[in-house]
């Protein structure tokens, strides 16, 4: 029956900030948090780059040639959201928690910063299942920046970062949560377990939404 096996799913817990703002730290540290917990929780991340449409955008990331068809990059990252989320929904639908590292919020708003509409944007990630909670690691571009050089990929420069950081705080909705990602990495950590714990408990028993 289809209601009852859906009663005790797990929760989809996202992930998303700027560059550098210690999403990937965070993220582990997360998992092994709430597997200490005694939870049944899994990993994944956006964009995926071992699949086929995750190596052309693994490609279109480290070169710095001009992109002309913008639309058809964002799709291709949407497309690969598609290709791992089906998958995804049946394990958190029997149970596992899913922490995930990037996913549709990224696509907006970096596709914003390059010049795309936001109606547009937003559109092309409709349908796609919704997370639970938005933990989003907000710090400034000049923050950001004292963490190291920014690599050599595509978006990691000062002015694209400041509009990528400025488009994020247009989307924060009811179930984002904005954490001062200046913070020492175990503040954090602990902010970011508190609130898991609490959506995973929150959430056993609603149906996922879609975006
Ligand atoms: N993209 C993505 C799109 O354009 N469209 C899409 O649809 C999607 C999904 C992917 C790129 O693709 C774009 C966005 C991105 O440009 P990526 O592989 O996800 O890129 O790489 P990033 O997320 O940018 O990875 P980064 O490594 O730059 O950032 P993180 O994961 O946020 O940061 P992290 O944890 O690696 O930490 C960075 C450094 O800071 C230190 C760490 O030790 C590390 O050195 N650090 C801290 N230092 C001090 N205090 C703290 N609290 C710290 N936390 C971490
Ligand atoms: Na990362």
């Amino acid at each position: 029956h289809k209601e009852k096996s859906e009663k005790n799913r797990g929760a989809f817990i996202l992930l998303e900030g700027c560059d550098r703002s210690g999403k990937t730290t965070q993220a582990q540290l997360l998992l092994q948090s709430l597997k200490d917990k005694g939870q049944n929780v899994e990993f994944a991340r956006f964009p995926e780059r071992s699949s086929e449409i995750g190596k052309v955008i693994d490609q279109y990331l480290k070169s710095t040639t001009n992109e002309k068809n913008l639309k058809s990059m964002h799709l291709l990252f949407t497309a690969n959201r598609w290709e791992l989320m089906e998958d995804i929904v049946k394990k958190i639908k029997k149970g596992t928690t899913y922490v995930i590292d990037r996913y549709a919020y990224s696509g907006i708003v970096y596709s914003m910063a390059n010049g795309l509409d936001k109606e547009w944007c937003i559109r092309m990630e409709s349908n796609l299942p919704k997370p639970d909670i938005v933990l989003f690691l907000d710090l400034s571009v000049e923050d950001a920046a004292k963490r190291g050089e920014y690599g050599k990929e595509r978006y990691e420069k000062k002015a694209f970062q400041q509009k990528v950081r400025d488009n994020y705080h247009q989307l924060i909705e009811d179930n984002w949560k904005v954490i001062d990602a200046t913070q020492t990495k175990e503040e954090i950590a602990k902010q970011l377990l508190d609130l898991s714990l609490k959506t995973i408990e929150e959430s056993k028993n609603k149906p996922i939404q879609t975006i």
